[in-house]
């Protein structure tokens, strides 16, 4: 039996809006841009929704609507700034984490019980700190499930925490519309409603092999979901998927050895990251965009994993050398991909690889200077030849 807590944000952007500004607090607050504009409306406070004010909707309705609300437009590095700080309270209480979008997050507590207490406790601590650190209001749903639990959060927002027990699941789904089912989107539960399904309850007494044939192998799965039955685990997440660096040129450029030099302080930058957060990457890609705007990726996969400038080099090199076609360059990009921890990538053994030892001590010397003297403080001479970077 898993214990799984999933926890959304109220009314989000809104939120830290009226955290930030506090003349919007208590008044309806709608986020998408100015009423004149137009776009749509990302989100709004419930002040707002008591008007009619919904996600999506176009901001000149959402004017007509709530002539009186005060129209901002967003502000994402704000957003996910505060984000980050809600995913850090939640990943204190289990390692298995998994954020969905910028509000909400799965989190499996099954194995930190003896430590916290019990799921539906942890879920308590958690909205009282969000509240009392971040001064912002959240709700969570705790269940044996993902689906559950992300079905629970929603069921008494704003402020709400809905436990639901596995043998509670299927009488509390039974009524509800079949567009409640997480993955049901408009088209499916259309598809549903022709053939008489329109409730969880109606999809709970339907023949499994029946919705194979009608809707392929999303039908059995539906079919399981509708049982109040998940077995998706929680997917530890890993916060770092790729890193790069890109650099746009004054002038486009098609001199090989200054692009070529360009890519070595983009691939040492790349490397430096890579050492300083710990990881070593499997395949290197190479970002290239012509004058024209066109734009080519291309990527090489390496033997084994490294953190290392030369090595990186190396393959974006190989790459450039491959692809370009001589025409001038804008943009060149050097990302590192396939991420591992440096400990789960072991040195190759310096008995057979001398150079691996000494490439690590040239690393750690330049990390040292860089350290202590700032990221400019030393480079490759090819680099300083063609200063731009
Ligand atoms: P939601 O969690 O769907 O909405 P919400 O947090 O604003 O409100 P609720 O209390 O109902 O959870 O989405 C989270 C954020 O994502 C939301 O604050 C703004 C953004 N968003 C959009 O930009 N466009 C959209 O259509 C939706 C639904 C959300
Ligand atoms: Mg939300």
């Amino acid at each position: 039996m898993r214990h799984i807590i999933h926890l959304d944000m109220d009314a989000f952007f809104a939120a830290v809006e009226q955290l930030d500004f506090p003349h919007m607090r208590g008044k309806p607050v709608i986020v998408g841009g100015a009423p004149n504009e137009r776009g749509v409306v990302s989100t709004c406070s419930y002040e707002a929704r008591k008007f009619g004010v919904r996600s999506a909707m176009s901001l000149t309705e959402a004017y007509q609507r709530c002539p009186g609300g005060i129209f901002v437009a967003g502000r994402g590095f704000r957003y996910r700034e505060i984000s980050r700080q809600v995913f850090a309270i939640m990943s204190e209480y289990s390692p298995l984490f998994e954020p969905v979008s910028i509000d909400e997050a799965f989190l499996d507590v099954t194995a930190s019980l003896k430590l916290f207490g019990t799921a539906p406790q942890i879920a308590e601590t958690i909205q009282k700190r969000v509240r009392e650190e971040l001064q912002l209001s959240c709700s969570l749903g705790v269940a044996p499930n993902k689906f559950l639990a992300k079905l629970a959060s929603d069921l008494k927002k704003p402020g709400g925490i809905v436990v639901i027990a596995k043998e509670d699941a299927k009488a509390l789904l039974a009524p509800l519309p079949i567009a409640k089912i997480w993955g049901v989107g408009e088209k499916t539960a259309q598809k549903f409603h022709r053939v008489g399904i329109l409730t969880i309850g109606d999809l709970q007494k339907s023949d499994p092999h029946t919705l194979a044939r009608r809707f392929g192998s999303h039908g059995p799965h539906l079919w399981h979901l509708a049982q109040g039955e998940d077995d998706r685990p929680v997917e530890r997440y890993d916060s770092v998927k790729s890193i790069g660096h890109e650099h746009t040129f004054e002038q486009d450029l098609a001199d090989q050895g200054a692009i070529k030099a360009t890519l070595l302080a983009l691939s040492a930058k790349v490397g430096r990251r890579l050492r300083q957060q710990g990881y070593k990457a499997r395949v290197i890609h190479l970002k290239l965009r012509y004058l024209d705007f066109s734009t080519y990726s291309r990527q090489l996969t390496l033997g084994t994993g490294t953190d290392f400038d030369g090595d990186i080099f190396g393959a974006a090199e190989k790459l450039f050398d491959t692809h370009f076609d001589g025409r001038p360059v804008r943009l060149v990009g050097v990302s590192a991909h396939q991420l591992t921890p440096r400990g789960q990538c072991p040195e190759q053994l310096d008995l057979f690889t001398p150079l691996s030892g000494k490439k690590r001590q040239l690393a750690s010397v330049m990390d040292k200077i860089k350290d202590r003297h700032g990221e400019k403080s030393i480079t490759y001479g090819l680099v300083t030849e063609h200063e731009e970077v």
